[in-house]
């Protein structure tokens, strides 16, 4: 594949990014003007409900005129609809471009490839899948949304290197190191919402929220069926939502989450505890793992979800290990 083309596809995902935690439930997308080799104007989607990537960067171009002789490189196919805001094609056909590269066609079933078609029909050469992996990898929260019909979902938990998830009087708080306990705040803040069993809030009273990173607080997911967890709990106090998926059981986790898509919740991160995790594995209704490792012993406690890391990669954080498994299934 052409070089020029991935060099500035690049780009777009460098931008795109900016916008985590800010436009759920729509995807991260970057654009990028280039005339000969010069970029004169790039943006992304910034926030929810405001102009989108190509808008933002049409914007930022001094000289419009210009774009006639440009390249116009976007991660995500052009938006075709009326949504939050008007169609970009329209936008990008009056300044007509001299073509236009996409990373991924947008499965919104509004867009899906209408966007192209269109742009090709006023004679716009459009170039598609550059670098597509990557470009699906960098949106599979929404890819995802769409296609599953329900959030992302990444099942966290740290365990001892002898796979205990806590120890014998249930606590799982000091498994992980320091630097691990931060990683997981930036993560939350990546997240539509967090979710656990009413165990882990029984036991470990967490609050759920950002506070070692800076970012949003995402909304707190409890599984109570039977609805035993004292309102004086720390998920309960009013630093953000909570909703209680009372009705969720080991037959019906799929539907349960299928059912979040109404609250346009793109992701949810399941933090625990092992009976949670375990149904979410068990019901195969998971995306992606991220395991910390530490080196410590629990001679008796509550075992973690049994994964096979044997292949897998992992970083180090300090003295803990980080798997990170994808779910490739389906
Ligand atoms: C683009 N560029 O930067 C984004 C796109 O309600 P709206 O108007 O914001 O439209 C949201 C939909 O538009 C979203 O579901 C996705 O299909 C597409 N997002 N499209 O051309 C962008 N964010
Ligand atoms: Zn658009």
């Amino acid at each position: 594949m052409n070089n020029y083309y991935k060099k500035y596809i690049e780009r777009t995902f460098y931008l795109a990014k900016k916008g985590q935690g800010k436009v759920s439930p729509n995807p991260l997308v970057g654009c990028v003007i280039v005339n000969k080799e010069k970029i004169i104007g790039e943006g992304y989607h910034e926030q929810y409900g405001n102009d989108h990537a190509e808008i933002n960067a049409i914007k930022a171009t001094k000289n419009n005129e210009l774009i006639k002789n440009s390249s116009v490189f976007i991660n995500l196919e052009p938006c075709a609809h009326h949504g939050k805001t008007p169609p970009c094609v329209k936008e990008l056909i009056k300044l007509q471009p001299k073509e236009i590269i996409i990373s991924n066609m947008d499965p919104n079933p509004k867009v899906n490839g209408k966007g192209i078609e269109i742009l090709k029909n006023q004679g716009i050469k459009v170039v598609c899948d550059v670098l597509k992996n990557r470009g699906e990898k960098l949106n599979k929260r929404f890819f995802t949304f769409i296609r599953k019909k329900r959030p992302y979902i990444i099942l966290k938990w740290a365990e001892t290197i002898n796979g205990m998830i806590a120890n014998k009087k249930n606590d799982s708080k000091w498994i992980s190191n320091k630097l691990s306990r931060q990683i997981v705040h930036k993560w939350r803040s990546y997240e539509d919402a967090i979710l656990v069993g009413a165990s882990t809030v029984e036991h470990d009273n967490p609050r759920l929220t950002v506070r070692n990173w800076k970012g949003q607080n995402p909304i707190r997911i409890v599984i109570d069926p039977k609805k035993r967890l004292s309102k004086k709990n720390n998920i309960f106090d009013k630093s953000s939502q909570t909703i209680n998926l009372f009705e969720m059981n080991q037959n019906n986790v799929k539907e349960v989450m299928g059912s979040l898509k109404k609250k346009n919740i793109l992701s949810v991160i399941v933090e625990g505890g092992a009976y949670t995790l375990n149904n979410f594995i068990a019901n195969k209704c998971w995306d992606e793992l991220r395991i910390f490792q530490s080196n410590k012993i629990f001679r008796k406690g509550i075992e973690a979800p049994k994964i096979d890391k044997k292949n897998l990669d992992y970083v180090n954080v300090l003295d803990n290990k980080l798997f990170i498994k994808y779910n490739e299934e389906d």
